[in-house]
């Protein structure tokens, strides 16, 4: 191995000072997440052996349930922060009310609160297909001392202070942004350490890659349908590649290095569109614009929307700049009032 590699552990403490706030507690909370993301990996690892070793539901040999994988990631998430004594408040895609931490140790006093999708599109774990987390982190608005409130969370994305996800796939990453660009590092199952691998992530400019789950063509907007006859067009650089796993951050991932679009839209099937504001769309948004790109409702920046529930929905188009940009262009030939 190169001699200069830089662990996470270590890129944390030396870019701690860029951190306009930096007192400690926000890299204790991202390596409370390094250390989750390698015990879920481990478990997401198994997952092929479910025949062998038992699905969930069963009983293992110690007589424990077995518990599906994403549950499993949500426990151990919210674990390894409560642990960590660094946050007062977590939300979760999986569970139906935010939680306060009671009980051990003053959680009151603590600033942060995280939001977590602890394993996204988990619907391919089934198949081998790769999954991943996704996290975002703010600073309280109600004062130190109280119990956290729900308005706590219901923060426009444009106020996280870091957000970041594991996709656990051929390799595995964990990749964030603390507001000072984006930062990616691969996991090393030898040593169980993650190493500094793409360092300042930037989205091309444009890309030729198109990502949208075609299979609800006839329920899209009519922007979104011209958008993807756009990209299939013979003509200058297109027809572009159409590639979706079906995995956000898979798909996200992809993009942010080869350059493309995402996009879940509204739908009339799904009027609000399927991904979550608050778990999905603003940490992915502000790790598009941290990497240059650009993320939108498909009429708005998706950081400037004010959120009134902890699991509102929200469509979303991210990417290349160029590419949102397009696609934007096409939804405002149809935008009402
Ligand atoms: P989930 O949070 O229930 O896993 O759903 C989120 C996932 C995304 O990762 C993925 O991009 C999208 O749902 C796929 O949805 P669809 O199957 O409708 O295309
Ligand atoms: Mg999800």
């Amino acid at each position: 191995m190169n001699k200069n590699y830089v662990t996470l552990g270590e890129f944390i403490i030396n870019n701690q000072h860029d951190f306009k706030y930096s007192s400690g507690e926000l890299s204790r909370l991202i390596n409370s997440i390094r250390l989750a993301a390698k015990i879920v990996n481990h478990e997401v690892n198994k997952a092929g052996l479910v025949d062998i070793l038992g699905a969930a539901g069963d009983t293992n040999v110690q007589g424990e349930d077995q518990q599906k994988l994403d549950v499993y990631a949500n426990d151990v998430f919210k674990s390894a922060l409560i642990n960590g004594e660094i946050v007062c408040g977590i939300t979760s895609e999986e569970e139906n009310d935010y939680i306060t931490i009671e009980g051990k140790y003053n959680a009151n006093d603590n600033k942060y609160v995280v939001l977590i999708d602890p394993l996204d599109g988990s619907s391919n774990i089934d198949v081998n297909v790769s999954v991943g987390t996704i996290f975002s982190i703010y600073r309280r608005i109600t004062p130190l001392g109280m119990p956290v409130k729900k308005e706590d969370f219901l923060q426009k994305g444009s106020e996280q202070v870091a957000a970041g996800y594991i996709v656990y796939s051929t390799s595995t990453m964990l990749v964030y942004t603390t507001g000072n660009g984006v930062n990616g590092f691969t996991l090393n199952p030898a040593t169980g350490s993650f190493y500094l691998s793409h360092p300042n992530m930037k989205f091309p400019e444009s890309g030729n890659i198109f990502s949208i789950n075609q299979g609800n063509y006839p329920h899209f907007p009519k922007g979104v349908k011209d958008y993807i006859k756009y990209c299939q067009e013979e003509i200058e650089d297109r027809p572009y590649t159409y590639r979706y796993i079906g995995s956000m951050v898979s798909d996200f991932h992809r993009n942010i290095i080869k350059g493309g679009i995402y996009i879940y839209p509204t739908s009339s099937k799904a009027p609000n569109g399927k991904l979550r504001l608050l778990y999905e769309c603003n940490p992915m948004a502000f790790l598009t614009e941290q990497a240059g790109g650009k993320a939108t409702n498909g009429f708005n920046r998706i950081l400037d929307i004010q959120p009134n529930e902890l699991h509102e929905r929200s469509p979303i188009f991210c990417g290349s700049i160029k590419m949102v940009e397009k696609a934007e262009s096409f939804m405002l030939k149809y935008k009402k009032g």
